[in-house]
């Protein structure tokens, strides 16, 4: 493990094999179908996002959340697949958190040039939880700006299977993504957010 920046914390390969993982993102994503989502401002976000676990975080006109029940289906989201959760429990107490348990992980999906910009985590009820990052698929440059989200960022090249976990004065730090380096990039976001 190696830290990025204080409290953010890289486990390359951690996720490795991606095989079982990627399975399991195919089994939700046909319960709960990825789906492009609308800023409150009403923009479309480039990437493709679902759930599963107790609640799923969910943005439209009436702001950014966590909905228990998905808006599209009206089913619960699918829970959150053991193969997942004993990946993110392990990762995160490799990173130095000996209780983390997630109740919710966030499924992105980059098409094309889809990206995620500048942004941070912060519709979460738990700050002192960790957030678990898990990429699948196509590499991806991520990009660390920390306190401000001006400034250059950190670049880390995130390839299937590398795990993030940050959190403690890290936890609401800015983030992003750049677009997928050909093909279709994964993305896991464990959270506590209950
Ligand atoms: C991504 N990730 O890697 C986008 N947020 O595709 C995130 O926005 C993110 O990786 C919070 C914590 C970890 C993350
Ligand atoms: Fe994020």
């Amino acid at each position: 493990m190696i830290f990025v920046a204080p409290e953010v914390a890289l486990l390359r390969g951690f996720g490795v094999p991606t095989g079982p993982l990627e399975e399991a993102v195919d089994s939700i994503s046909r319960a709960a179908p990825f789906r492009q989502l609308r800023t409150p401002g009403g923009r479309p976000m480039s990437a493709q996002q679902t759930n599963c676990g107790d609640c799923g975080w969910y943005s439209d006109s009436a702001g950014y959340r966590y909905e228990t029940f998905d808006p599209l289906t009206g089913h619960p989201w699918p829970p959150m697949p053991e193969a997942f959760r004993h990946l993110a429990v392990d990762a995160a107490r490799r990173a130095g958190y000996a209780h983390y348990d997630p109740d919710t992980c966030l499924l992105n999906r980059y098409v094309d040039g889809a990206r995620m910009g500048a942004h941070r985590d912060a519709d979460e009820r738990d700050f002192t939880q960790p957030i678990v990052s898990v990429t699948l698929g196509a590499a991806a440059t991520f990009l660390w700006y920390g306190e401000a989200r001006k400034g250059s960022p950190v670049r880390i090249r995130l390839e299937p299977g590398d795990v993030l976990v940050w959190g403690r004065s890290a936890r609401l730090g800015y983030h992003g993504v750049q677009p997928p380096e050909g093909g279709t990039r994964f993305n896991l976001t464990f959270r506590r957010a209950r």
